[in-house]
């Protein structure tokens, strides 16, 4: 089973890239495909629309938008729902021990990693960031 994640600009611009995957794979995830994008604000928009109306929505995209970003294709047996654990609560204060969140992230905004949160919206999320054909073509 796959999901995605994505090393969010906070984690990147503070050099925690390396350390996060580290992590993740320690976790037993597999790296299945992965690429540093910035993304532009429509794609942030649209990656979070489900949130427009809340009020923190503006300053998500602006965050999200701020330089770059790695969305990762994980895959291991029951990929969303582990990779929830693995990262922890939204708010890395709020986040277990041990969590990517706790260990590397900042604040419930600057948090560290997105990890989808069903297998349906990890297929949508994939297919956001890596055509299929692309995806076939690293293992094929
Ligand atoms: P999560 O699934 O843990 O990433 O959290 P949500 O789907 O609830 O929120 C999506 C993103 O919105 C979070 F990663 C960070 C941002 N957010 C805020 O900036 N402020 C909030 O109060 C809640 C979420």
């Amino acid at each position: 089973m796959q999901t995605l994640a994505i090393v969010k600009p906070d984690a990147i611009g503070a050099g925690k890239a390396g350390k996060i995957l580290a992590h993740l794979e320690e976790a037993g995830f597999t790296v299945r495909a992965a690429r540093l994008v910035k993304l532009t604000r429509p794609e942030a928009e649209a990656f979070y629309a489900v949130h427009r109306e809340r009020p923190f929505y503006g300053s998500l995209v602006a965050f999200m938008t701020s330089g770059p970003c790695l969305p990762m294709v994980l895959e291991r047996e029951d990929a969303v729902s582990h990779l929830r654990t693995v990262i922890g609560a939204t708010d890395p204060a709020e986040a277990a021990e041990g969590t990517v969140r706790r260990l590397y992230a900042e604040n419930k905004e600057r948090n560290g990693i997105h990890a989808s949160d069903s297998a349906e919206n990890a297929a949508r999320e994939i297919g956001f960031f890596f055509p299929q054909a692309e995806l076939e073509g690293l293992w094929g």
